[in-house]
């Protein structure tokens, strides 16, 4: 049966999403050609020992990719898994990406694994705040007056506990697997593609090169997600 039909009879469905799906909206990947850790590296930003060492430089280039997804806009990619949803009797989206596109496309039973761009938590006590505006080179601080650091999943940090069981449970429980835009190498999100696999799940990857679990996939499409998702899912935007 091809995937159109699964969908259509599948119960539970689960898609992993990360940076490539994002690339179509204009916010540059990790790993890609153009991607991010090329101009940076990894290990002096997305830690918390490079924000304990330098926070002002941490902040910077959150910031300037803050700016970068305040101008991002879902593309069809991002709308037609939002759609797949309310067709789905049961349906979870579990994204890697921070940039808070999903919710925009109108996607709503959302796992952010990694954390929310927008958000940022006090370093003491914890406190949440939402907040979309530039920072304008100041460093935030809490009402406690303690630094706030982005709500973001860095290196060597451990994921949200509720949230990461969720997540391979939805990918247990699913019929239908797809991984979206994922280069599939960061622990623990790649191993739930692999965990549906061997739970019996029908899994589709669509990413624009071959990734550690192409060839593990059932069927693997190396295209643009938003030019091929709505119709690979036979889905309307
Ligand atoms: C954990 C936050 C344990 C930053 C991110 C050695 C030392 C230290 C740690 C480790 C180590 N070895 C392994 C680890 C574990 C580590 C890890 O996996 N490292 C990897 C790099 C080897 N993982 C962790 O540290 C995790 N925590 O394991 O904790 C623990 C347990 C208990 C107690 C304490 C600790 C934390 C992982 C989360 C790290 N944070 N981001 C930020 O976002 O600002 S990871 C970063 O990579 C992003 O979050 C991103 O989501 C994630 C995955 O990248 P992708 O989304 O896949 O993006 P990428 O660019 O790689 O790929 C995009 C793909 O899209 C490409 O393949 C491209 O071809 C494709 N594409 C492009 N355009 C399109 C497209 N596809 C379709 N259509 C298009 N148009
Ligand atoms: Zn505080």
């Amino acid at each position: 049966m091809d995937l159109k039909g699964r969908i259509k009879n599948a119960e539970r469905i689960a898609v992993l999403t990360g940076a490539g799906i994002s690339a179509e909206s204009g916010i540059p990947t990790f790993r890609g050609a153009d991607g991010l850790w090329k101009q940076f590296r990894a290990e002096e930003l997305a830690t918390p020992q490079a924000f304990q060492r330098d926070p002002k430089l941490v902040w910077e280039w959150y910031d300037w990719r803050r700016q970068k997804c305040a101008q991002a806009v879902p593309n069809p990619g991002h709308l037609a898994l939002a759609e797949l949803e309310r067709i789905a009797p049961h349906f979870t989206l579990i994204t890697q990406n921070v940039d808070g596109l999903h919710a925009l496309a109108g996607s709503k039973h959302i796992l952010e694994l990694h954390g929310n761009i927008w958000r940022m938590r006090c370093v003491a006590c914890e406190a949440m705040r939402e907040s979309r505006e530039p920072l304008g080179g100041e460093l935030p601080h809490c009402d406690c007056g303690a630094l706030m650091r982005p709500d973001i999943v860095w290196f060597g940090e451990a994921l949200p506990q509720q949230v990461l069981s969720e997540a391979f449970s939805c990918a247990r429980s699913a019929e239908v697997f797809l991984s979206v835009g994922t280069s599939a190498w960061v622990m623990p999100a790649c191993q739930l593609p692999v965990v549906a696999k061997q739970s019996g799940a029908y899994v589709v990857e669509v990413n624009l090169e071959k990734t550690p679990i192409s060839e593990m996939v059932d069927e693997a499409h190396h295209r643009k997600a938003g030019e091929i998702l709505p119709s690979l899912l036979g889905v309307e935007i």
